[in-house]
């Protein structure tokens, strides 16, 4: 009877594990570290690396020690004499050493034998959240702004998330900024949120309205040069200061899509940005002045960027970055890089990419994106940046990006700032590793998976060099068509592929808009040759002809309607090698990965049939018989609407 009864015990307790196991949410991340059994000997730097240590490290006694010679946040990490020792020259460097280590002891690789040296290669790796004081999160997916109502567990975790992949920085709010952002009341908030920050090494920011001294501070103007305005952004900044001494600067959205900004006043973005950094300087502030600018009358929006900051290269201060979107145009899942990042010498750069998937199918699509930040890496050198952006998708849903997949595009930008060499497998591998318990094969087949999500998205939304063809506002899914009365035309898809008898495309040749002539003059010559330019950019440089030949033998049309059919066969083989890990994966995120990824394969048929079904009114070629036909007609297709605002992920995408 006892026996039976110990044995009702065991099964009993293993039962609960199973259930345990069976019920991950998600909102560890990839931090799925057990508590060490042990409480390792540590001497040292006290702090955060060493509690991060003392919790979960397995292994034998680690030294932290702080050393000169070493670069900000660099560290070594050293096997010597039973111990491992790791260096750094700040309490920062430590606490990165301390989760590589952990990070090893997490990917089950050996921490013997270490000799490791790490540097990043910026100082400045930080999130932008587009986060309104409403609580709600522009372009975010992921429900409410977690600093709404900043929850302290929810703010540890954040915390090491982001310190455990090197990230050092966060702006708090939106671009599109209230002047409320820096009413007294937000700047104790943002103080409560530093305070919090702080033990993990980021530095907190915030994003200004350029009109604040107006709209908050009631001058009359918010003209840069005027000394009542310096004088209020000086108050301002010390009132700041005096609440977070660390505070990093302001990042700017200046004369852009209606924000206000120098121009209103006469004066340029170097004049507005120097304004701010000399206001900014005694307290070591910088200014992240971006160049995301285009207007309405512009014959091409790619150009606009360059033909207004090109004229102000050199004329920026030392404290002042410009930040620059990826891309010439907006996050499309392809795009040229931004032609301003090899144009501009005089003037410190950073990259602004976008983690959010605003137009990569928000939080239902499994999309991986260090590949798109690689591609970009492989024409600009990283060398010649400052600093690395990423606007944030992260929300206070349970597992914080809506998607679990997604949070492998937090971990990529984290790990790509601190080094843009690594390799999007490695990364994904390491993520996955830590995230999911997947082994051999099946870890295998979902790196493929993730390595090939990429370019899938980029199939059934817009091959060939297509962009900027989303539905209005919200931009989830497909409406090529879009283009209602009195919008303005560069918000509308019909600007940018210009489909008609001819073909498709956007010519930007010598002969078109010239924006090849914004690149250097190998890549210039490259674009400009519709023979010579890489087809996954054709309709980015051309106007293509339907018949014109592609390299495999097809005429473009027939080669258009293949690539976003081979995009909808990706999504079905995503969902398919997802559903075979079922055994291995806890019940509650299999699930919600499986609904995902059910949504992306309906979400690419509508792709391909709507944008299909819509070119061919200008093409008038038969789709391909080896190519799956639609079954609407095109005016059912266009009566399909999602109706969500720009703060909302879609519930469900295409249920037609
Ligand atoms: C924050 C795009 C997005 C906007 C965003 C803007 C920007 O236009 O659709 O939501 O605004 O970029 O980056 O400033």
């Amino acid at each position: 009877m006892k026996r039976i009864l110990i044995s009702a015990l065991v099964l009993l307790l293993a039962g609960w594990s199973m259930a345990a196991a069976d019920n991950e949410d998600g909102s560890r991340l990839w931090l799925r570290l057990d508590n060490a059994n042990a409480t390792a000997t540590i001497t040292g730097v006290k702090g955060t690396a060493m509690t991060e240590l003392q919790t979960y490290w397995q292994g034998g006694p680690v030294v932290l020690k702080r050393q000169k010679g070493m670069g900000q946040d660099g560290y070594t990490i050293k096997s010597q004499g039973g111990k491992t020792l790791i260096t750094a020259a700040n309490d920062a460097g430590l606490l990165y050493g301390a989760y590589h280590l952990l990070r090893l002891q997490q990917t089950g690789q050996s921490c013997e034998g270490l000799d490791i040296k790490e540097q990043p290669a910026y100082d400045l790796r930080i999130l932008n959240h587009w986060d309104n004081p409403n609580g709600t999160v522009e372009r975010g997916f992921a429900g409410k702004s977690i600093f709404l109502n900043p929850d302290p567990v929810r703010m540890k975790t954040y915390a090491r998330a982001n310190a455990s992949i090197g990230i050092n920085g966060t702006v708090l709010n939106n671009v599109n900024a209230s002047p409320q952002a820096l009413s007294t009341e937000s700047l104790q908030k943002a103080k409560g949120i530093a305070d919090q920050l702080r033990p993990y090494g980021i530095r907190v920011y915030l994003s200004i309205n350029f009109a604040s001294p107006i709209k908050l501070g009631g001058l009359k103007t918010a003209d840069p040069l005027n000394a009542e305005v310096i004088s209020w952004w000086k108050d301002k900044v010390n009132e700041i200061y005096r609440l977070i001494p660390d505070f990093g600067g302001f990042l700017v959205k200046a004369n852009s899509e209606g924000e206000p900004g120098p121009q209103d006043f006469g004066r340029t973005h170097a004049d507005g940005a120097n304004m701010l950094a000399e206001v900014l300087r005694p307290h070591k502030g910088i200014v992240m002045w971006r160049a995301f600018v285009y207007a309405p009358q512009s014959n091409d929006r790619a150009n606009q960027a360059y033909l207004e900051f090109m004229p102000l290269d050199g004329q920026f201060a030392d404290n002042v970055i410009i930040q620059i979107k990826n891309g010439p145009i907006d996050f499309q899942p392809r795009e040229p890089y931004s032609p301003l990042f090899t144009a501009m010498q005089k003037t410190p750069m950073m990259v602004e990419f976008q983690i959010t998937q605003e137009y990569l199918g928000a939080a239902n699509h499994l999309v991986y994106l260090a590949p798109m930040w690689k591609e970009f890496f492989s024409f600009v050198k990283p060398a010649s940046l400052k600093a690395m952006a990423g606007v944030a998708n992260i929300g206070d849903d349970i597992n914080w990006c809506g998607h679990h997949f997604a949070q492998a595009n937090w971990y990529a930008f984290g790990r790509l700032a601190w080094n843009p060499q690594l390799s999007s497998k490695e990364i994904a591998e390491e993520w996955l590793t830590q995230t999911f318990s997947l082994q051999g094969n099946n870890k295998s087949e979902m790196l493929s998976v993730m390595l090939d999500s990429r370019e899938a998205c980029v199939s059934y939304m817009m091959p060939l060099g297509i962009h900027h063809i989303f539905a209005g506002t919200h931009h989830y899914g497909p409406e090529p068509w879009y283009a209602p009365k009195g919008v303005r035309a560069d918000w509308t898809p019909p600007y940018y592929h210009k489909a008609d008898a001819v073909g498709l495309g956007f010519d930007r040749t010598t002969t078109g808009s010239g924006n090849v002539k914004q690149y250097p003059e190998t890549l210039c010559q490259l674009y400009n040759d519709i023979n010579s330019c890489p087809e996954n950019l054709l309709t980015w440089f051309h106007h293509v002809p339907w018949d014109y030949r592609m390299k495999s033998g097809r005429t473009f049309w027939d080669e258009l309607c293949h690539k976003y059919d081979e995009g909808v066969h990706a999504t079905r083989r995503f969902l398919a090698v997802w559903d075979a890990m079922q055994p291995y994966v806890d019940s509650q995120r299999f699930n919600e990965v499986q609904h995902k990824l059910r949504i992306q394969a309906r979400d690419a048929e509508w792709w391909r049939d709507a944008c299909l079904l819509y070119f061919q009114t200008f093409s008038h070629r038969p789709i391909p018989q080896d190519v799956e036909h639609p079954v609407h007609n095109l005016d059912e297709m266009m009566q399909f609407k999602i109706r969500i605002g720009m703060y909302e992920n879609p519930e469900s995408g295409y249920t037609k």
